[in-house]
């Protein structure tokens, strides 16, 4: 049981018409009758009358009564709706905190609901991201987590990953258990790679919700005298880059958003790539490297009308691990297979319409969506040690060697929801399997 905690749920900063002051603990109710002289309510009630300071009267006031367990901490609570004002507000407060509460800390009440079981560290986080939301999108993502369909999704996987666990164990514990199916190093993989493309799935879609809010980082690579600072200002329609027949025209980076689709792409406009002695086109040429890496998409622009070298060839190669565009520029000049563009004229429909393509199918109703950091980074970590697995037993590990890194993976999962508890394994091997009888 935990001591009672009092705070100002509501902005407390302003002159609101009306504040509410929230007590949560057992003993909420016998705090609040300290200073209140209505009646207490019944569960999920509101009662009327004054809140004193001794014989004194400071406020009129409803004040609304749950009672322990099917609240929102899961513990007694009071909420005392009382009128608004830093003075007024602060004193109740005050009052409380002098008749046995005390001063909640930030989140504690959302703390308390995720130790009292009353909602994972999805919803946690997810009430937090609520409040805390600039776009209406993220608001509605926020809110979508709270009937708790990414949970269940997050603790379906678990229990895959459990249910190998725990036949592994079996077969190292029990050899001669015969009910239970012989995991061998050939029946694991394909079960671990299952588990590996239900976690890819979530990366995948994840990454471009993002994509939603944060906008997509474009790099614009290609040689010198491609065409890239033309297609810069064609995406914008206007001016932005300088361009010139010259080549190694652009030597810093240059700037520019436009939406497409639903995404914002941010573009980043660089110097032409390929070997040079002039010492400040080298460095341009550093940053555009350092462009790709930076990126989420990478557009290569080939000047259509000339032959593709070893530094198209190069760039291609640098760019691979992301999505990456080839576009043949110049079309006037010559018509090129794949993606043709004329970027002088501004006719780039052939490549904006490839890139909504890739971004067409960012669902923001999708479960498997996950705009959480902690969350995210703790998915990616349970696809590295599903792989660390798979890796091992294709070097002819055995099943119970690569089991430390499948339970890695499992405690990541639990990590997401915060309730990782070791019994859950002896549940699961003591339900399905009957050994402990
Ligand atoms: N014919 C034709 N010329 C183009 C096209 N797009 C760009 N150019 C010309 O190609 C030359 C180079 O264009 P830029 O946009 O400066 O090329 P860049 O890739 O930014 O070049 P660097 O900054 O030097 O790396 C300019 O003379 C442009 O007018 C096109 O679609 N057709
Ligand atoms: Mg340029």
């Amino acid at each position: 049981m935990f001591d009672t905690i009092a705070a100002i749920s509501t902005g407390g900063m302003t002159n609101d018409p009306i504040s509410i002051i929230r007590l949560s603990g057992a003993d909420a109710f016998g705090v609040a009758k300290k200073i209140f002289n209505g009646k207490i309510g019944n569960d999920k009630s509101i009662t009327y009358g004054f809140i004193k300071d001794n014989k004194e009267v400071v406020d009129e006031v409803l004040v609304a009564w749950f009672k322990a367990p099917n609240t929102f901490t899961g513990e007694n609570i009071v909420e005392i709706n009382a009128h608004g004002g830093i003075v007024n507000t602060n004193r109740i407060l005050q009052l409380l905190l002098a008749n046995g509460a005390r001063l909640a800390e930030r989140g504690e009440f959302s703390r308390r609901a995720f130790l009292n079981g009353k909602m994972d560290l999805i919803k946690a986080e997810a009430i937090h991201d609520l409040i805390f939301a600039k776009t209406k999108e993220q608001a509605d993502l926020s809110v979508k987590k709270f009937d708790g369909e990414t949970s269940n999704l997050i603790e379906k996987l678990k229990k895959k990953i459990l249910n190998i666990i725990a036949t592994i164990e079996t077969n190292i514990d029990y050899p001669e258990y015969d009910d239970v199916e012989n995991l061998t190093n050939k029946k694991l993989l394909p079960r671990l790679n299952n588990v590996n493309s239900d976690l890819e799935e979530i990366l995948t879609s994840s990454k471009k919700s993002k994509y939603i809010y944060e906008g997509v980082k474009v790099a614009i690579v290609g040689k010198p005298n491609a065409g890239k600072s033309s297609l810069l200002n064609a995406f914008l329609n206007e001016e932005k880059a300088i361009v010139t027949e010259i080549p190694g025209t652009t030597r810093d980076v240059v700037e520019g958003s436009i939406q497409i689709g639903q995404v914002l792409l941010n573009f980043k406009d660089t110097a032409g790539i390929h070997t040079t002695n002039d010492k400040i086109e080298q460095l341009g040429i550093q940053k555009s490297l350092e462009k790709i890496n930076e990126a989420d998409l990478i557009i290569h622009v080939i000047d259509g009308s000339k032959k593709e070298s070893k530094d198209d060839f190069l760039i291609e190669q640098s760019s691979k691990i992301k999505p990456y565009i080839k576009v043949y520029n110049k079309s006037d000049l010559k018509q090129r297979d794949g993606i043709s563009i004329n970027a002088k004229n501004k006719e780039i429909s052939n490549l904006t319409k490839e890139i909504k393509n890739i971004f067409k199918d960012i669902d923001l109703n999708n479960e498997k969506i996950i705009n959480n950091t902690r969350q995210l980074s703790l998915i990616d970590s349970a696809k590295i040690n599903i792989n660390e697995a798979i890796t091992g037993l294709k070097e002819g590990m055995l099943p119970d060697t690569v089991i430390i890194d499948i339970q890695k993976a499992w405690e990541d999962l639990g990590n997401i929801l915060g309730r990782a508890e070791a019994t859950d394994l002896l549940d699961e091997m003591f339900k399905n399997f009957c050994l402990g009888k």
